[in-house]
């Protein structure tokens, strides 16, 4: 064992990675302080993806860990069927005081999938508990990431993610995406056109019945398959699709919440109201695994009927508003709140989005795109070697000492909201100093 490779032994079978390239040259994490990771062997590596779009407020928050460190001491575990706990109730109001009106009931999970997954089945028991027992399709988009559990899964639209798992959700239908590079190259914000890509709801509502619909799955900006932001009036003629034939619409707010666009979530950025928001996150600031549903209180209303002993919704975690997870989460609130990082995202955005489109001019880019705190250089792939571009710079980039997020042949970025302008424009630097070491070394 080498130095660079002490401690990655091989039980540890790693999440989306290649797990035999990365023992062979190992990135190790040992600290994170603000801005910075820090390598065990002392390099530090200034974060321009908040972890995994995550620690929006910045790495190592004292009033994270202390608040976690008081619930633990204070009540390490309680049941959260048949019975609660304050911190619970206390997060969902706090939660629920930075949703759009009126999403304000919010159902506690453990991760965005499972948040996705809880809203499918919600969406599904709503529906029946209001005599439409046949709206059953779950109608998500391609290039969707909605996680990994079997219902994000079959309506996320990433084909390599469905793949190797055989058949997935029946009655699932996608629609079109969003990206038009043709179009919408260099886009600064959202993009000029596309809005009329949401009627292709139309032709789904045609093929399967408006009436056997239960719910329409997007993320306003689509994340992880390479920063979409929405096209100018998508969103709205999506709404106004749903509200017609009376399906759901689920904003998945996981990336683009707490704050990354300029506002608590997308929908108030956007000024289109979901009838439910899926998020995880930022919501403790990736200091503790935590995930959440929020929904209209009328939604939740629909399954208060019955003799009250009945439980309404047979769904919940065994982790649901753990303790831990509720102290990070009330805690990271009172940071947003108090530090205006809700807003921040919003005064920053001129300089981040000149900073970012000064890439444009970087050798092999074919687009730059940013809206909010997150942007996405793409590359022209390399023969034959589809993402192999955008890979060698991201271990260019964190070998010189910044990390950055690939997928495909893009290079995505959606530092914590305290980044300074400083640290705005030396993320730039950096990244084009990768660009220009990778096409000269691929060359
Ligand atoms: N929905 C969306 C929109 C997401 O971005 C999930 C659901 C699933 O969340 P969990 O907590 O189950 O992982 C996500 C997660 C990437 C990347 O680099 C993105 C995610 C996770 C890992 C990597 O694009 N997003």
């Amino acid at each position: 064992m080498t130095k660079a490779d002490a401690g990655v032994s091989e039980n540890w079978w790693m999440p989306f990675t290649a797990n035999r390239q990365f023992r062979a040259a190992p990135r190790l994490l040992g600290r994170a302080e603000g801005m910075y990771y820090e390598t065990p062997d002392g390099r530090r590596v200034l974060d321009s993806v908040a972890g995994l779009w995550c620690v929006n407020l910045g790495h190592g928050r004292r009033e994270i860990a202390d608040a976690v460190h008081e619930a633990l001491t204070t009540l390490d575990y309680a049941p959260p069927f048949q019975a609660g706990h304050p911190l619970a109730f206390e997060a969902a109001e706090r939660l629920a005081a930075v949703m759009p009106d009126p999403l304000s009931r919010i159902f506690f999970v453990n991760s965005g999938s499972e948040a996705v997954d809880t809203a499918l089945k919600i969406a599904r028991a709503y529906h029946r508990a209001r005599g439409e027992p046949e709206r059953v399709w779950l109608v998500g988009r391609e290039r969707g990431y909605h996680g990994v559990n079997f219902g994000g899964t079959s309506v996320g639209g990433i084909p390599n993610n469905r793949a190797a798992f055989g058949p997935l959700l029946e009655h699932v239908d996608h629609i079109r995406h969003t990206h038009d590079p043709a179009r919408n190259a260099f886009s600064r914000g959202q993009p000029e056109h596309g809005a009329e890509l949401a009627d292709d709801l139309l032709r789904v509502i045609e093929e399967r019945g408006g009436r056997n619909i239960a719910a329409v799955i997007v993320e306003p900006m689509a994340g992880s398959t390479g920063v979409l932001p929405p096209p100018l009036g998508y969103l709205e003629r999506l709404r106004a699709i749903c509200d017609e034939h009376g399906i759901l619409l689920i904003f998945d707010e996981v990336i683009t919440g707490f704050g990354r666009l300029g506002a608590p979530f997308a929908a108030q950025r956007f000024g289109v109201t979901p009838d439910m928001i899926t998020m995880a996150k930022g919501l403790t600031n990736g200091a503790i695994p935590m995930g959440a549903v929020a929904l209209r209180e009328d939604i939740r209303d629909a399954f208060m009927q019955g003799p009250p002993e009945i439980i309404e919704l047979f769904h919940g975690y065994t982790y649901s508003g753990h303790p831990a997870a509720c102290a990070a989460a009330i805690a990271g609130l009172q940071i947003y709140e108090r530090e205006g990082l809700f807003a921040r995202a919003l005064e920053l955005e001129g300089h981040w989005q000149e900073a970012v489109h000064s890439l444009r001019q970087a050798p092999n880019v074919v687009d730059v795109r940013d809206i909010g705190l997150v942007a996405a250089v793409e590359f022209a792939p390399l023969d034959g070697r589809p993402g192999a571009r955008a890979f060698d710079i991201y271990t260019r980039a964190f070998e010189a000492g910044l990390l950055v997020r690939q997928t495909g042949d893009t290079i995505a970025m959606s530092p914590p909201l305290i980044v300074s302008r400083d640290e705005i424009d030396a993320i730039v630097a950096h990244l084009g100093d990768a660009i220009a070491a990778s096409s000269k070394g691929l060359a």
